[in-house]
């Protein structure tokens, strides 16, 4: 679980400051890599082996493993500690007439633009039991049967994606439901034209997407991970 990443990084950005504490100029790289390493126990090798490679350049030791990558790398840890607690996941969906229409590539690079991060994604063909399942709370109205016969008619890109506000958030680069009052702009508004093919599902909220997550995948197809750019995307000034 990523939470468990965290904490290493965490116990990392402690072994960091302490040794940078100890170091005078806070430029020796090696002590300060070796802390971090043993902190680390190998499983975010990424700050260690940075400080390692900044040490064996002469050059640039003193500044490189000291006066940028140390200050750096603490910032960025504790940044992304901060905000492990705040991640929510959804559950997004591109129907056949999506996968069809060759639109998978243009809905994720949406999603992956706006700094979110894919955790699960795979291509099935739900039974119609099963995409009954999924619109359960729809069966009372007369588009019931039409709709669970169109999820079911093909191939649907099922995906997890996980950031802060991505339930909601993720509705709004969605956009309406029926795509004639989707907004330009819009995932439907811009690629879709009607109702009945409006080309993607996004949950529409917590419980929703944990109900959802949980229908369309097992927990051991959810991908924990830390992405690079999450240093990126998040952080307060
Ligand atoms: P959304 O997909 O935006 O969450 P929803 O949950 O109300 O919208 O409906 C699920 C899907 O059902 C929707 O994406 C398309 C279809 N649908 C909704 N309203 C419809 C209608 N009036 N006629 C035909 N299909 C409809
Ligand atoms: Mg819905």
């Amino acid at each position: 679980m990523s939470s468990q990443i965290y904490r290493s990084a965490s116990k990392a950005v402690k072994a960091l400051l302490s040794a940078s504490k100890s170091s005078p100029l806070f430029g020796e790289g090696r002590a300060v890599a070796a802390a971090a390493a043993t902190s680390f126990r190998g499983k975010v090798p990424a700050v260690a082996s940075i400080c390692e490679r900044a040490d064996s350049r002469n050059a640039f030791r003193g500044w490189v493993s000291g006066a940028l990558v140390l200050p750096a790398a603490v910032y960025m840890l504790q940044d992304q500690e901060a905000h492990a607690a705040e991640m929510e996941r959804t559950f997004i969906a591109i129907k056949p007439d999506g996968v069809q229409r060759g639109l998978i590539a243009e809905i994720i690079s949406r999603f992956e633009r706006k700094g979110y991060k894919l955790v699960a994604i795979k291509l099935v063909v739900p039974s119609k039991e099963f995409a009954e399942k999924h619109y359960h709370d729809l069966k009372e109205r007369p588009f019931f049967s039409g709709l669970c016969d169109f999820l079911s008619s093909g191939p649907v890109l099922a995906m997890v994606w996980e950031g802060e506000g991505v339930i909601k958030y993720g509705r709004k680069l969605i956009g309406a439901t029926d795509p004639q009052k989707s907004e330009p702009g819009t995932i439907r508004g811009d690629l879709a034209v009607v109702v009945g093919r409006n080309i993607i599902h996004g949950s529409d909220g917590l419980e929703t997407a944990k109900d959802e997550i949980g229908l369309w995948f097992e927990p051991s197809e959810l991908v924990n991970y830390t992405c690079n750019a999450e240093k990126w995307v998040y952080g307060v000034n």
